[in-house]
């Protein structure tokens, strides 16, 4: 029977090997392993977007319910900071909006982009409210939250 004797000085020799390689594909190549954070998008860093979603689904008595939503239903911006936020039109044909606590509105139409430059001075939790469907009786409620931090 034959024994393949691995000697510690080995493994740790073999060990530092590997460290070195990875080090120095990393200084010649940084950019080979990927890294979270990679900082290529930071002019859009302020740029928040949203779409007008639908669900709709079918009660058991053969009734149809919808309701309209922006997507993401929540977001977080930072306070004191420019940010632009853009929504487009998917699903639905029109949706007047507000947001609460400010003097911001306007209109998100079917195939259309609008955006929006807003600025939050307060800390809070502000709702951007679609008026066509504000409540589950109308559809909604198409109810988004910014979330000022
Ligand atoms: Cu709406």
């Amino acid at each position: 029977m034959r024994f393949l004797i691995v000697k510690r000085r080995w493994l740790i020799y073999t060990g530092l090997s590997l460290v070195l390689i990875m080090c120095s594909i990393l200084f010649f190549r940084p950019n080979a392993l990927p890294v979270d954070g990679n900082t290529d998008v930071e002019h859009d860093l302020y740029t928040f977007h949203m779409v007008t979603g639908e669900f709709s689904s079918k009660t058991e008595n053969g009734g149809e319910i919808e309701s309209y939503r922006w997507d993401p239903g929540t977001i977080v911006v930072p306070k004191g900071e420019e940010i632009k936020l853009s929504i487009l039109g998917v699903n639905g044909k029109e949706h007047p909006f507000f947001i609460e606590g400010t003097n911001a509105k306007g209109v998100v139409k079917k195939g259309e982009e609008t955006i929006l430059t807003l600025k939050f001075s307060k800390e809070g939790t502000y709702r951007l409210i679609c008026t066509a469907h504000p409540d589950k009786d109308h559809n909604g409620p198409m109810i988004g939250y910014i979330v000022v931090d």
